[in-house]
């Protein structure tokens, strides 16, 4: 490829699947056990709606916690690393990158508490090839199915929340690798349990804690083929900020991409 020219050809062989959830009032948010404090979901205040306060134009003014919905999650949210990247800090050519996907839906469906271990971790290299460089990490569990259903999605019962993820030895690992970061169905990058497992909350701990990234919330990863997936994911660059609403999406060759639905 020589110019401009070749990649809009390029282009043609792609097809643009959206890994993002819909946002509005209705999407289900992290919900943490006492005494921590918890994130607003989505509220929409009007400014104008083709009325007085503007004839000819509407528009909202958003309240909104960082963590809510398809979201990314930059190394300061975590105390790991703190001393690390915001938003605005994460260079571009972060947030463009590989995708490979471990499906475990099947597990999961038997066991929300599933965890992947190292040793699956593993395994799919084996199969697959290393987690490549400057790429993504997706987890496949079937959860985006309950996105639209907060009790679903969040299935939680008096001992708090059952949802699938990571085990803390499988976080460490991932940390040491050479990806960018790792991506999830579920509300966030850790399991439900993960409050309770050593360290708390492992895959924010050793993840963020290593300079990488997470997203949560995914939709379609039924549609990427293991290997071969390019994703781009677009958050706000917010001076600051600990993480964001974003768009993911991935690009996918046209023979590769899995049937829609
Ligand atoms: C704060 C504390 C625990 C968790 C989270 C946030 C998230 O999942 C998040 O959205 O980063 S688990
Ligand atoms: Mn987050």
């Amino acid at each position: 490829m020589t110019n401009a020219q070749s990649l809009a050809d390029l282009l043609a062989g792609v097809e643009v699947i959206d890994l993002t959830q819909p946002l509005s009032e209705q999407t289900p948010v992290l919900k943490l056990p006492e005494p921590f404090a918890n994130t607003p979901g989505l509220k929409r205040h009007e400014i104008s709606a083709y009325d007085d306060r503007g004839p000819a134009w509407a528009w909202y003014w958003l309240e909104i916690g960082e963590h809510v919905g398809t979201h990314f999650d930059a190394p300061i949210h975590w105390i790991t690393g703190r001393d690390g990247e915001d938003l605005a800090s994460v260079p571009p050519s972060r947030l463009v990158g590989p995708a490979v996907v471990i499906d475990r839906s099947a597990e999961a469906a038997e066991d929300p508490d599933y965890v992947l271990t190292v040793d699956e971790l593993r395994a799919f290299e084996a199969e697959h090839g290393p987690l490549p460089e400057g790429g993504w990490l997706l987890l496949r569990t079937g959860w985006d199915a309950r996105a639209q259903d907060e009790a679903a999605f969040l299935n939680a019962n008096e001992t708090g929340p059952h949802t699938p993820g990571f085990d803390a030895d499988c976080a460490r690992a991932l940390a040491e690798s050479g990806f960018a970061g790792v991506g999830v169905e579920t509300v966030g990058t850790d399991a439900g349990a993960a409050h309770s497992f050593e360290p708390p909350f492992p895959v924010h701990h050793f993840v963020l804690g290593a300079g990488k990234y997470g997203i949560t919330q995914l939709a379609n990863l039924a549609r990427l083929p293991a290997t071969g997936a390019l994703l781009v994911v677009a958050p706000l660059k917010l001076v600051g900020g600990t993480g964001s609403p974003a768009r993911v999406l991935a690009l996918v060759p046209r023979s590769s991409a899995g049937d829609p639905g």
